[in-house]
């Protein structure tokens, strides 16, 4: 065993191990691979399998360090031996791979890919399939336990730990790098629990890691305890594992614990490991950690007797699981549908996911009013989201605003001016330049009960965070209900005086068809304001766009409408009335609209959709059924941009009220041009909306 380490590895605690409970759990878990591989993957009863043979050992260790009453873990595909130490039950584990009622996703999602909440004992966040992934979400656990501690005065949270478990492989993306940046940077209470098995599927670990040791490599990494060490000699890396806990719980900071194992089956049920050869296999099935425990453990620790017992007994609990899933139902495929986004019970209350967001811990939100108290001077919409920013953060502990230079500078569009200085760092923080750090980090903290508000600089460098974007939008879907990580995600972007492909790019659509987001992009100062704090006092991840050339846009400004007002996502606001055609937009194309309007000299139902998931289908079919002609006039591009959305529904819907073709103006399919010549010559502008409002109506 080597330890290579920048802090002097420190003697473990002597507590005595509870052998007979390793032995028990991890005889449990090559017991569920055993039956999986040998019987219900041949009879395609489980359709993916991924066998943790040689990992149940080290897993097990770690999981019975995992104690503290707020430890959370981040964990992948092969993390099950770690959940059945945490609570996972047989039934649920054989449930979730067979595909049944009664599993951790309701037949959703592959059955290894599990998520256990629990606020009384260590909690693990939903695994996702995307391999890096539990990193980010694993520090924002960390971090939500140190302003609970410090901030909420929650003691529940004093010597609680995170940990992140993944492959050798995981630790060559960006969420590993991301992650270990952000926990030695902040020096978080994260443990990094790497399983070096040699392998991502084929590929070996020297073609993940230079030299092919990611706790060698990191030995200089400043404010990381590295310990490296032997995963098939269980006695040592029970004392590792300990170490490593140990210290990371009495506040040493962040530590990578990387221990070697085999994996003694293919990567997935479907891989024959042809790529390894005989001699490799032969070599690693001569490191099992589980013979190896027998050998260390028996007659020392344990009887043969004792052994036999809790090995009987593992396959007893595996056999008469599996007999209570095969009688158990298939999910309900009339359910498929449900639990993208918050729902309500038959008696009206919210169905609440068990963990995530603030309302599962009894938050109630303040008193709300969906009229606007409209009094005062006119704001622009910058000013509009700041003072909104500030009165959530006023009201609400629990709300935390981050990102790239939104602490001392007030964020470069200015929107966070002030915050850091009236609440302080640790409620608004500047981030390191990290996309899926913010975000993910973000999912760790809603996980962890908090209401993270990140902001992503510009709409464009949203696409780092792609990932884990889609992963927090989908995650009460695939736990049906188990978890959510509500949180509100500002971007600004679209055009300014100029365009560019970076920094003024909309593409909302992208948005909408993330699932389980909603999506709101205000043109006005006063919906603004209505829009952010409906989503800072909800229960669903929301997008907030905040379009550029409207932050200070004269249009915009409106009276601050005060600080209960609310608008309801879904809800289209009519601006004008008429009834010669409909004109439906968003965000800053609506003024242009309005002033199309009264250049054509028409009699229009202008149509602000303010949000667009949901979208208020209801106006706009009334609307235009109405009108009987309909014009859609967005700036992001053409071609599947949402005007094409509401085109076909009109299309189905309204067919035999219409007069005319629906008609879309938008962007053609290029990326925003940075010259303001070029930048006229594509973006809908009053003219040429006018024109278009004009030759519709003379179909
Ligand atoms: C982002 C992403 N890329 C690729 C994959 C496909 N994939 C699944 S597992 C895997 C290898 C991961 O290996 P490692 O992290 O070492 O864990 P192990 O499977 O060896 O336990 C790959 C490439 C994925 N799931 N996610």
């Amino acid at each position: 065993m080597a330890v290579t380490s920048n802090i002097l590895a420190r003697p473990a605690p002597r507590e005595a191990q509870d052998w007979r409970a390793v032995v028990r759990q991890a005889a449990i878990s090559r017991a569920l691979d055993d039956l999986e591989e040998s019987t219900l993957l041949p009879e395609r009863k489980v359709l993916y399998q991924f066998s943790a043979r040689g990992h149940e050992v080290t897993q097990v260790l770690l999981g019975g360090e995992l104690r503290g009453s707020r430890d959370g873990v981040g964990g992948y595909y092969r993390s099950r031996p770690l959940l059945l130490t945490l609570g996972l039950s047989v039934d649920e584990a054989l449930a979730s791979t067979m595909m049944r009622r009664g599993s951790m996703s309701e037949g959703r999602d592959i059955g290894v890919v599990f998520n256990l909440p629990r606020r009384d004992g260590p909690c693990v966040l939903p695994v996702c399939g995307g391999v890096g992934t539990q990193y980010t979400p694993a520090v924002g656990w960390a971090q939500a336990l140190r302003y609970r501690q410090t901030t909420l005065a929650d003691s529940s949270c004093e010597r609680s730990i995170a940990v992140a478990h993944g492959g050798d492989a995981s630790t060559a993306t960006n969420g590993f790098w991301a992650a270990l940046n952000i926990a030695t940077t902040e020096r978080l209470p994260l443990l990094f629990f790497i399983e070096d098995n040699g392998y991502g599927i084929s590929v070996p670990t020297h073609q993940q890691t230079p030299g092919g040791n990611i706790a060698r490599n990191l030995a200089a990494f400043r404010g990381l305890r590295v310990l490296d060490g032997d995963g098939s000699d269980p006695l040592s890396a029970a004392r590792l594992i300990r170490d490593a806990v140990a210290g990371v719980r009495a506040g040493e900071g962040p530590a990578l614990l990387r221990l070697t194992v085999p994996r003694l089956s293919g990567h997935s049920g479907q891989d024959t490991q042809a790529y390894k050869g005989s001699t490799a296999i032969a070599e690693e099935q001569a490191r099992d950690p589980w013979r190896r425990l027998q050998v260390q453990l028996v007659p020392k620790y344990l009887s043969v007797e004792e052994w036999d017992i809790e090995v009987a007994h593992a396959g007893a609990l595996v056999t008469q699981a599996r007999e209570r899933v095969e009688r158990s139902l298939p999910p309900d495929a009339l359910r498929v549908k449900r639990y993208l986004f918050t729902e309500r019970t038959d008696d009206g209350s919210v169905d609440l996911q068990i963990q995530g967001g603030i309302l599962p811990e009894g938050g109630v939100p303040p008193g709300a009013s969906k009229q606007p108290a409209a009094h005062g001077p006119r704001i622009n919409l910058v000013t509009a989201v700041r003072r909104t920013l500030e009165h959530e953060l006023e009201v609400n502990p629990r709300v935390v605003v981050f990102g790239e230079d939104v602490g001392r500078k007030g964020g470069v569009h200015a929107a966070t001016l002030g915050l850091q200085d009236k609440f302080g760092v640790a409620r608004v923080f500047d981030t390191s330049l990290s996309e899926e750090g913010i975000i993910g980090r973000a999912v760790g903290m809603a996980a962890a009960g908090l209401m993270p508000v990140p902001e992503i600089q510009f709409r464009k460098y949203a696409d780092p965070a792609a990932e884990q974007l889609n992963d927090c939008g989908t995650m009460r879907w695939r736990t049906a209900n188990r978890f959510a990580a509500p949180m509100v995600v500002r971007i600004p972007g679209g055009f300014f005086k100029c365009g560019d492909p970076w920094h003024s790019q909309s593409n909302e659509v992208q948005w909408v068809h993330g699932l389980g987001w909603r999506v709101a992009m205000p043109s006005n100062a006063e919906d603004a304001v209505g829009l952010l704090r409906e989503a800072l006092r909800g229960n669903d991840p929301t997008i907030f766009f905040e379009h550029r050339s409207l932050l200070d846009g004269s249009w915009a400004r409106r009276p601050y409408p005060g600080d209960d007002f609310v608008v309801e996502y879904g809800k289209a606001s009519l601006l004008q009335r008429g009834d010669a055609l409909s004109v439906v937009s968003w965000g800053a194309m609506v003024e242009r609209c309005e002033l199309a309007i009264r250049r054509a000299e028409i009699s229009a139902d202008l149509l602000d959709l303010r949000t667009l998931s949901p979208w208020d289908r209801e106006a706009t079919l009334e609307s235009v059924r109405k009108t009987r002609r309909c014009l859609i006039v967005h700036e992001d591009t053409i071609t599947a941009g949402f005007g094409a959305e509401i085109a076909a529904v009109l299309a189905k819907e309204a067919f035999f009220d219409l007069d005319a073709p629906i008609e879309r103006l938008a962007m053609p399919d290029v990326p925003s041009p940075h010259s303001p010549v070029l930048l006229e010559a594509v973006l809908p502008n009053v003219d040429r909306i006018a024109a278009a409002i004009t030759d519709l109506v003379a179909v």
